[in-house]
């Protein structure tokens, strides 16, 4: 099945959690994309929610589409967040950030009820690793706290944009994208990673998805 037509899939079953009156967490990236698409065409057949965004992308998305938004000014919790990742194993532990919104995704997840994971089946993978993980650091700086990465054992990179100059975040900040190859303890390895001193958030999400919904290239959806 086309990849297109798996995210969709993933993206219509996540879309049928949110209920009148709740406040939905806007996802980035091209498979929380459909989300936010579906999501718009219920709230022309009338559901009422309200939604904030991981990313300026799919805040403009939603807006674009008439999608009401709100604030953490205005709102104390999420009910429901849909987003994507770039790894997922079958216990729910993610890495995310291959878009560089991994921060806002993070803040936005760290207040949502009920986390919902979106994927095709290519993202389900053994060991979290084989996807390096972004690190998002303060510019002031960072070639220092990128060695100090480096030193926990990674092969580091700044992320550089199209222009080939240093891609810099919806939050001003630098993305460090770090190789530790295979990663046998995430959960240790993250408090490592963010007791760095410049780095501000990583891309482990651990214990932090209460499902993981992934399309099958057979059609089938499994929630993990
Ligand atoms: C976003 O979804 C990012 O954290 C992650 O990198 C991305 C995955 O993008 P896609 O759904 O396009 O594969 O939440």
């Amino acid at each position: 099945m086309d990849a297109t037509v798996l995210k969709q899939l993933a993206a219509e079953k996540a879309v049928e959690y949110v209920k009148n009156g709740m406040v939905v967490g806007l996802g980035t990236g091209s498979t929380a994309y459909w989300a936010i698409q579906f999501l718009a065409k219920r709230i022309q057949q009338g559901l009422s929610i309200q939604c904030i965004a991981t990313s300026t992308q799919s805040d403009e998305l939603a807006r674009s589409l008439g999608i009401p938004m709100t604030n953490f000014a205005d709102i104390q919790t999420i009910d429901i967040t849909i987003d994507g990742a770039d790894e997922t194993t079958s216990d729910k532990q993610l890495i995310k950030g291959g878009g560089a919104a991994l921060l806002r995704e993070k803040i936005v997840a760290a207040a949502t009820k009920f986390y919902i994971i979106i994927v095709d089946e290519n993202k389900v993978v053994e060991k979290l690793g084989k996807f390096k993980i972004p690190i998002e650091v303060v510019p002031f700086g960072y070639e220092a706290t990128m060695r100090k990465i480096q030193q926990l054992g990674a092969n580091v990179a700044v992320r550089l944009n199209k222009a080939g100059k240093i891609l810099e975040t919806d939050n001003h900040n630098f993305i460090i994208d770090a190789d530790f190859g295979l990663i046998e303890h995430p959960q240790k390895l993250h408090q490592q990673i963010n007791e760095i001193v410049g780095v501000v958030e990583n891309g482990l999400f651990i214990n932090m998805a209460n499902i993981v919904i992934v399309a099958h290239a057979n059609g089938t959806i499994e929630v993990l």
